[in-house]
């Protein structure tokens, strides 16, 4: 009796081992292995979420100083950082536009590991260009700022989202810039530079905590529309040839060596990384699409067509895979 349960047992047991669903999942995880996958552990970047970010903010319509929509989406982008759990401060002030108009400044700040003394600064502006002076109508109309200004914070508020599921080691902080388009039209006088960039002008000479530093900052300005190309940016290349090598590298490493070029552009204006390097004395970049060939800016650029239609999510997931890769790899 004890003998034929034994062999009941054993019958079962190869029985079973004959059709074994593990015997034929082997040469799938052979395949897997085979596939030559960059190391870094990382989260996947979401770009449904992100292009969510960046619709909601569009949604509010133009968010430029002292309007409605820009009270609205500051509380937005607050309460956004707030849900992923980061250490959230807004930091307000006072700026004169070129025009001199007094205007109440937000940069919207989100701490993620506070403590760790190794960290990492992302920002991008979250402003919209209140008038479309590269337009040939409705020149004195505000502009959403799809492309330039919220695909920047739209892949920015994804990476926070990620940065509290699958937790990196260093610290990583994000700011939100204000006021980076009140700047000057062109051809108007020298030194537009300065007109531009008023909330990160504010915050470098005011940090939002005494001695802030971070290793190397990176900026995200429009980074949104479809089949983006990423050159060399001259102040980048500057005061942070490092940072663009080791970012360009990610790229690179992850595909996308055709939106990440090894190619040189000169100075073609000023952003929030110049006084990010300059007076802060963080050593940043600036990963911006300039067009192939003739180096200037998206064809929507400060026009009432920089809206969701210019918005690709493909774009939002290069960028947001190559930072996810970056801050990964950091320890
Ligand atoms: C100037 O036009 C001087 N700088 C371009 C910086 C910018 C504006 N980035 C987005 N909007
Ligand atoms: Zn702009």
């Amino acid at each position: 009796m004890k003998n034929k349960l034994v062999y009941l047992l054993l019958t079962l047991v190869i029985v079973s081992c004959g059709n074994d669903p593990i015997k034929e999942k082997k040469p799938v995880v052979a395949k897997e292995k085979a596939i030559a996958q960059p190391k870094i552990e990382r989260p996947a970047f979401d770009a449904d979420s992100a292009y969510l970010y960046v619709k909601q903010q569009v949604d509010f319509g133009p968010r430029f100083p002292n309007n409605e929509a820009h009270g609205k989406c500051a509380k937005f982008l607050e309460n956004k950082l707030i849900s992923f759990g980061l250490n959230t401060i807004t930091q307000i002030g006072e700026a004169t536009t070129f025009n001199n108009k007094k205007i109440t400044i937000k940069n919207i700040i989100g701490e993620y590991n506070p403590e760790a003394k190794k960290r990492i600064l992302l920002f991008a502006h979250w402003d919209s260009r209140p008038f479309a002076d590269q337009d040939s109508k409705n020149m004195t109309q505000p502009i959403l700022g799809a492309n330039d200004g919220a695909s920047g914070v739209g892949i920015l508020l994804e990476v926070a989202r990620q940065l509290t599921i699958e937790k990196p080691e260093i610290g990583v902080d994000i700011i939100f810039f204000d006021a980076e388009d009140y700047g000057q039209p062109s051809g108007m006088s020298n030194n537009i530079s300065e007109t531009y960039c008023l909330g990160s002008q504010y915050w470098a000479k005011n940090l939002h905590k005494k001695g802030y530093t971070a290793e190397y900052g990176i900026l995200l300005d429009m980074v949104g529309n479809s089949n983006p190309y990423f050159t060399q940016e001259s102040i980048s290349m500057r005061y942070a040839p490092q940072i663009i090598k080791k970012v360009w590298n990610n790229g690179k490493l992850l595909g996308y060596n055709k939106h990440f070029v090894n190619q040189k552009t000169g100075f073609v204006g000023t952003d929030d990384h110049q006084f990010v390097n300059e007076i802060a004395g963080i050593p940043s970049i600036d990963i911006i699409h300039y067009e192939r060939g003739s180096g200037s800016f998206h064809s929507t650029w400060h026009t009432h067509n920089d809206n969701m239609d210019v918005i690709d999510k493909t774009s939002l997931s290069i960028v947001g895979e190559v930072l996810l890769y970056t801050i990964y790899q950091e320890k």
